[in-house]
């Protein structure tokens, strides 16, 4: 911007990371520009629990919309854009599709497109995702690793990463893509199964229910804080030149030994509550997620600062807390 404010525009503002990436940019003096789709619902809980709701310029607009899009771009006059919106959940994408692959693969288009139309210098970020390697071929992922996508989503998804690998090697665009690992946080969506244990752990320890269904607890994911992973996004833009990194702890945990720990947290014993439901089985699984950041490391100079105790502690902690414990 011309006063030497930098602008920022973060599609996705209203989940998960958007409101903690939001949060980091404020703090670090950015004017925060936030796309927000029409809903017939308030979306804005995060942003109003970190209580930076009011410091965010939220400006109309859909990934399924290129004028919006453009029109964002041009409103902002953004030097970072950040495209973290999507329809986020794996097991939503065998039901939904092709909204799916139009919100997630080629809304990720649209949005480089609106980038490179309105400003091409703007320094962009692609919030791609560890579901791409899927039947993993590698025992430690890395930026090396062949995809293999087992879901809807995961396909979606290559879409959208190699859509900014070719804007990248097509217009010489500052475009960069996060291959981003599991990150959890008390601000999670309910529906994701980190969170769906922690507040059915906070519920049970106060006698508000007797027990927690779900899938295949023998999954293993490599799980981080989303708080840690948006500082990996935002020096990813700060590079002096554009790349692809892979986000991660490189310890992977099961979803059974992340119960024992989410219900050990409270003194309780997971055995005594958890059973299996077909319901939450998926069509393809992805059994196995271990991220190599050795890059991220050696380049953006990021590490993870959250253990999966802590991770899990705060998560139950917060959902204790808005139960009114
Ligand atoms: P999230 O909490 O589900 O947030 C998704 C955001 O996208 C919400 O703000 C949502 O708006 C917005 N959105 C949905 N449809 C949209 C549309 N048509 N147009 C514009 N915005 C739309 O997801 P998250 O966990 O923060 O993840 C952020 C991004 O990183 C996503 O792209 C996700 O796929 C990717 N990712 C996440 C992880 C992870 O472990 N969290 C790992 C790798 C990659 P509403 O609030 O209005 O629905
Ligand atoms: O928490 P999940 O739904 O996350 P998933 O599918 O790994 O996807 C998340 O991480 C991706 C990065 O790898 C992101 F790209 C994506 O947007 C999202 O944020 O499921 C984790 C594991 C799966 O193996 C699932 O089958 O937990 C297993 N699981 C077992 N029972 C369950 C349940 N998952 C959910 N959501 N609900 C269950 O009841």
């Amino acid at each position: 911007m011309s006063n030497g404010q930098r602008s920022a525009l973060i599609t996705g503002i209203t989940g998960q990371d958007g409101a903690y990436l939001a949060q980091l940019l404020l703090g670090k003096g950015y004017r925060v520009h936030g796309l927000a789709p029409r809903r017939s619902t308030d979306t804005s809980w995060r942003l109003r629990e970190l209580g930076i709701l009011d410091d965010v310029h939220m400006i109309d607009g859909d990934l399924a919309d290129l004028s919006s899009l453009i029109r964002a771009m041009e409103q902002s006059r953004a030097d970072e854009v950040y495209n973290l919106g999507a329809q986020s959940f794996v097991g939503t994408s065998w039901q939904q599709p092709l909204l799916t692959a139009d919100i997630d693969g080629t809304g990720a288009m649209r949005m480089l497109e609106a980038t490179r139309i309105v400003n091409r210098e703007a320094h962009f970020y692609q919030a791609s995702t560890s579901e791409m390697f899927g039947l993993i071929k590698a025992e430690r992922q890395d930026e090396n690793t062949p995809f293999h996508p087992r879901s809807p989503y995961g396909v979606a998804k290559m879409m959208a990463h190699w859509a900014t690998v070719n804007y990248r090697e097509s217009y010489g665009m500052h475009a960069s893509s996060g291959i981003l690992f599991n990150h959890e946080s008390p601000l999670r969506g309910i529906e994701f199964v980190t969170r769906k244990v922690t507040n059915a752990v906070a519920s049970i320890k106060l006698g508000l229910q007797k027990e927690l269904r779900l899938g295949n607890i023998d999954s293993k994911r490599d799980w981080g804080f989303a708080g840690d992973y948006v500082e990996a996004m935002w020096l990813m833009t700060q590079q002096a030149v554009a790349d692809d990194f892979v986000v991660a702890t490189g310890i992977t945990v099961s979803v059974r030994d992340m119960c024992k720990l989410a219900f050990g947290h409270v003194g309780l014993n997971y055995e005594d509550y958890v059973l299996i439901d077909p319901k939450f089985i998926r069509p393809a699984e992805v059994d196995v997620l271990l991220g190599n950041p050795a890059k991220a490391k050696a380049a953006l100079g990021w590490e993870p600062r959250t253990s999966m105790e802590q991770l899990i502690s705060m998560m139950v902690d917060a959902d204790m807390r808005r139960l009114g414990a």
